[in-house]
């Protein structure tokens, strides 16, 4: 480890492409994608359609984009979106369900991301003159601001059914699929196969520079690639982009088994620190949320104390950080982290004295 070396825990979405992405990018047969015409991407989504079980894919900038996109093609303007209360698409973009796609976002609380069958049914509006038409169901896996909690098939296939007695749609932002898939040692089918559509992130603890896949039918998918054109999402040739992607879905699969052994070993670590809480339960893949109430001081300082010692970590709410772990973090950052954690507590604990 080289002396000021910064661990950087802010998420995976830091992470850089490997040598063989930067390869594949180098020998990438390319062509203009707006006319259909790479093969890389062609390829990609082809590939990316195959894993998930679905006839489909579309190659998109962004997480973000994916999901408004997706927003778009399942509904229509003034209808009304069920999702999770925590969820990326109601918390993180800009507001994007309304401002962009129309719609009415219903949000539904749930202790650990997976939204309960009961509440989803009795946040169905009755047909009514005053009330929208319900049109979409949207989850999340894993569950960014619960903590990288998983939903398991069970719980999807249970949503799915109450989607179905109400003619609306299921939708995954699966960002993070393959930390769940990984973690429940199931093929991500398994997750996918309850789900009218969804879109995963290259760009994440896959570690490629850019991108995300949108997948569904070939109707969906067809309606999508029009709304990625005129969201400004249509790109040449983004054979660059896809071909790293294809090597993230043949290669960087496998690896997150790592990812989540170093947050077990960094939550479990940081739960034996004085002020910190931390459930265990909640540390399911690569994403480790703590509060530091018991420490006091606010998370922004917190996380300022702790860029001194050359860790970065990012702020969840005024008590609470998010620390993540992907491909670049090794053990003996953990550990190294865990002791400048400790070391804060400690210092803090002496100045209270
Ligand atoms: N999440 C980012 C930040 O935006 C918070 C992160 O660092 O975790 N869905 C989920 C579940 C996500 O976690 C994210 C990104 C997105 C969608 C959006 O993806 P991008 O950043 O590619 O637009």
């Amino acid at each position: 480890m080289a002396a000021k070396e910064t661990i950087d825990f802010r998420s995976d979405t830091v992470t850089l492409p490997t040598e063989e992405m930067l390869e594949a990018i180098r020998h990438a047969e390319l062509g203009d994608d707006v006319f259909g015409e790479d093969p890389t991407v062609n390829r990609l989504e082809k590939l990316a359609a195959e894993r998930m079980g679905k006839e489909a894919a579309l190659l998109v900038t962004s997480g973000t984009q994916a999901n408004l996109i997706s927003l778009m093609s399942n509904t229509k303007r003034g209808e009304l979106v069920i999702l999770e209360a925590e969820s990326h698409i109601y918390w993180y973009e800009v507001g994007g369900i309304s401002m962009i796609a129309g719609l009415l976002p219903w949000p539904v609380k749930s202790p650990l991301g997976a939204l309960d069958p009961e509440d989803v049914e009795a946040a169905i509006l009755p047909q009514n003159i005053h009330f929208p038409e319900p049109a979409l169901i949207c989850l999340e896996n894993t569950h960014n601001r619960h903590g990288g909690t998983i939903i398991t098939p069970d719980q999807i296939k249970a949503i799915n059914e109450v989607a179905q007695i109400h003619g609306m749609k299921l939708y995954l932002d699966g960002a993070r699929i393959f930390n769940a898939a990984i973690a429940l040692r199931v093929d991500v089918k398994e997750i996918t196969k309850y789900v009218d559509n969804l879109m995963f992130c290259l760009s994440k603890s896959l570690c490629c520079p850019v991108g995300s896949l949108l997948v569904g039918t070939d109707e969906f998918i067809k309606k999508s690639r029009k709304l990625r054109k005129v969201l400004g999402g249509g790109m040449r040739q983004a054979g660059i982009i896809a071909a790293p992607g294809i090597v993230a879905l043949e290669r960087m699969i496998d690896r997150l088994e790592e990812d989540h052994r170093n947050a077990r070993l960094l939550a479990e670590g940081i739960a034996k620190i004085k002020g910190i809480q931390i459930d265990l339960s909640y540390v399911q893949t690569n994403i480790v949320c703590f509060d530091i109430s018991g420490l006091g001081i606010a998370a922004d300082l917190f996380i300022s104390k702790l860029k001194e010692k050359d860790i970065l970590a990012l702020t969840l709410a005024e008590n609470k950080v998010r620390m993540v772990t992907h491909r670049g973090i090794e053990k003996e950052h953990v550990e190294k982290s865990i002791a400048a954690i400790e070391s804060i507590s400690n210092e803090l604990h002496l100045e209270l004295k």
